[in-house]
């Protein structure tokens, strides 16, 4: 039996380039994971489908697009230096401060030289003779590496809801998550938007002041909760570049990835009194931890309730006509169980004469004219139309391409009913194929980056830990992988998300299988439960010294 040698630069031997690894996608997955990987000595190739770094905050440049997780804990942790240079402006930062930072740390770590950027990944499959993935791209090239890692992020896959109609269009259309690079000019255009999570609330909040018309078409109104966003000023840095490792720390073993620790106490077991102070605290200033004001409140359904009826109350107070109020509050689901949103002033642009709401679950689109979109009871004449409809979450980036693994099965096949996965890093029948925030892992329940963070840094040292025990190839046991998902799913039934669709579901995508894919146990759970498998010698997965001619 041979291993092969890390090589440090890519071997254009053949006419298929060989690299040890090939990365997929270069946002901060992708661009962390090529950070560690030359630390390793490896030869990598990162594949981008777009023109520059940034991953999600490069196509989404919507007006009005934010994180609604803290810049100082929406950034990377692993360099101390990186931290201290760099100044964040807003407690929230907007996308293109986001996107700047994205940049600052690809010229900083020199990153680019080593990202094929406008080339999109179409399909991958491993070669069991060689014990190599062999990756194909949208030009045609192929190249091969022992390590295929996707960084293709969760929600990159959006989706344009099949309306008759649309190519009759005369006006414009965008989905929020491909807008142009050029500015679009929306000021006293007759604007329609159809969608209402997250992206819509931030969309239309953001436009309503400077359009002619906004025209805001609603299947189902979203729990949403202020941002409360504020510039950060020279102390408030201060303070924080002097205490980057604590509050790591503690984003690091948290429930959400964040530093806030949530309210022990459940909503249930409060009084009313000081319930409705507490919520009021978290309403004044907690933004997307409204949810964690209470232990319980993903979790049952009356302190749920508490919750849902505090926002209710807050909606009304906001809206001064009771009908469009009456159409706002969300109904039949729990708070929290489609993902929270939160907002800067959404509720108070109802009260704009240049606003209207149109509720498409009592009246449908029927059909996209050319001037408009026609509902079953009315039709509205639009100059520019909106699709803030949401993405094929999680497993959409991936299936996508057409990966193949032992015996030429693809991974469409292998997860028509369900994604299973080991840890959402691995998969069953596909050796050395490793997925950044895949299906299974805490992914979007949590704040990304400190997601991103800890799968780079295991995957990193499980490659470090193969070379240095002269093992070619890893995958997980088919049992691992089975009690892995059954877990999942268990931990997801013990919480509400499940009680209603949405993108955690898949039931957003025509046809998709509906499993609650994230792992909802909470982000300091899953690293301590990743340490303890590497620590019992990589329980679940099995190495194999394997050949590795090329
Ligand atoms: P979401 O949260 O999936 O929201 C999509 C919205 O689009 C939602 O209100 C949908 O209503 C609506 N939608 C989808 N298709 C249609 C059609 N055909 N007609 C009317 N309305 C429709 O996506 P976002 O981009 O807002 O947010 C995704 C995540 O990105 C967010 O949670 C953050 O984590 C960042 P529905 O609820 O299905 O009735």
């Amino acid at each position: 039996m041979e291993t092969i040698s890390i090589k440090t630069s890519a071997d254009h031997s053949d006419s298929t380039t060989q690299y040890d690894a090939i990365v997929i996608g270069a946002g901060f997955a992708g661009m962390y994971m090529l950070y560690r990987l030359r630390q390793l000595g490896m030869s990598v190739c990162v594949y981008e489908r777009g023109n520059d770094v940034g991953g999600t905050w490069y196509w989404n440049r919507y007006p009005g697009c934010r994180c609604d997780i803290e810049s100082l804990c929406y950034s990377y942790s692993f360099s101390p230096e990186l931290e201290q240079e760099w100044s964040w402006t807003e407690r929230y930062a907007a996308q293109p401060e986001i996107l700047q930072y994205a940049k600052h740390v690809a010229d900083r770590f020199d990153l680019r030289r080593d990202i094929r950027f406008r080339t999109t990944v179409t399909a991958a499959f491993f070669d069991e003779k060689s014990n190599k993935w062999q990756v194909t791209t949208s030009d045609g090239e192929c190249a091969r590496a022992r390590f295929l890692i996707s960084a293709v992020g969760c929600l990159s896959s959006g989706i344009v809801p099949d309306i008759p109609g649309l190519t009759d269009f005369k006006g414009a259309w965008y989905h929020t998550g491909s807008w142009p690079h050029e500015t679009v000019d929306l000021s006293d255009k007759r604007v329609g938007l159809i969608g209402t999570g997250s992206t819509g609330i931030q969309f239309s909040s953001e436009i309503a002041h400077s359009v002619g018309h906004l025209t805001i078409f609603q299947r189902t109104p979203n729990y949403s909760v202020p941002l409360c966003n504020e510039p950060l000023d020279k102390k408030d840095l201060e303070e924080a570049k002097a205490n980057y490792r604590s509050m790591r720390a503690l984003c690091r073993y948290s429930m959400a990835g964040s530093p806030y620790v949530g309210n022990k106490k459940k909503a249930v077991d409060d009084t009313n009194d000081s319930r409705e102070r507490n919520f009021a605290a978290a309403w004044d200033g907690a933004g997307f931890s409204f949810v964690f004001c209470y232990s319980d409140l993903l979790l049952d359904i009356d302190s749920n309730r508490t919750a849902a009826e505090f926002v209710e109350r807050k909606i009304r107070e906001a809206v001064k006509d009771r009908a469009v109020a009456d159409l706002l509050v969300p109904q039949g689901y729990p708070l929290g169980a489609k993902r929270l949103c939160v907002d800067t002033g959404y509720y108070q642009i109802f009260n704009r004469d240049n606003v209207s709401l149109v509720d498409v679950r009592e009246s449908p689109i029927e059909y996209i004219t050319p001037t408009g979109v026609r509902t079953l009871h009315e039709e509205y004449d639009l100059d520019v139309l909106v699709f803030a409809t949401g993405y094929d979450a999680i497993t959409g980036p991936l299936l996508r391409m057409d990966i193949r693994g032992r015996n030429g099965r693809s991974l469409r096949q292998k997860w028509r009913e369900w994604p299973q996965s080991y840890l959402g890093l691995m998969m069953e029948g596909f050796p050395n194929l490793l997925t950044i925030t895949g299906p299974g892992s805490p992914c979007v329940l949590v704040n990304m980056i400190v997601s991103i963070e800890q799968h780079v840094e295991w995957i990193a040292d499980c490659i470090a830990a193969m070379d240095r025990d002269g093992k070619q190839t890893i995958e997980p046991d088919a049992e691992a992988e089975s009690s892995w998902s059954n877990m999942v799913d268990e931990i997801a039934n013990s919480t509400l998300y499940p009680l209603t669709d949405s993108w955690f579901t898949g039931k957003n995508v025509n046809g998709k299988s509906s499993r609650f894919t994230p792992y909802a146990g909470g982000m300091g759970q899953y690293r301590r439960i990743c340490e303890e498998i590497v620590e019992d010698g990589y329980r679940g997965f099995r190495f194999d010294a394997g050949c590795a001619k090329i």
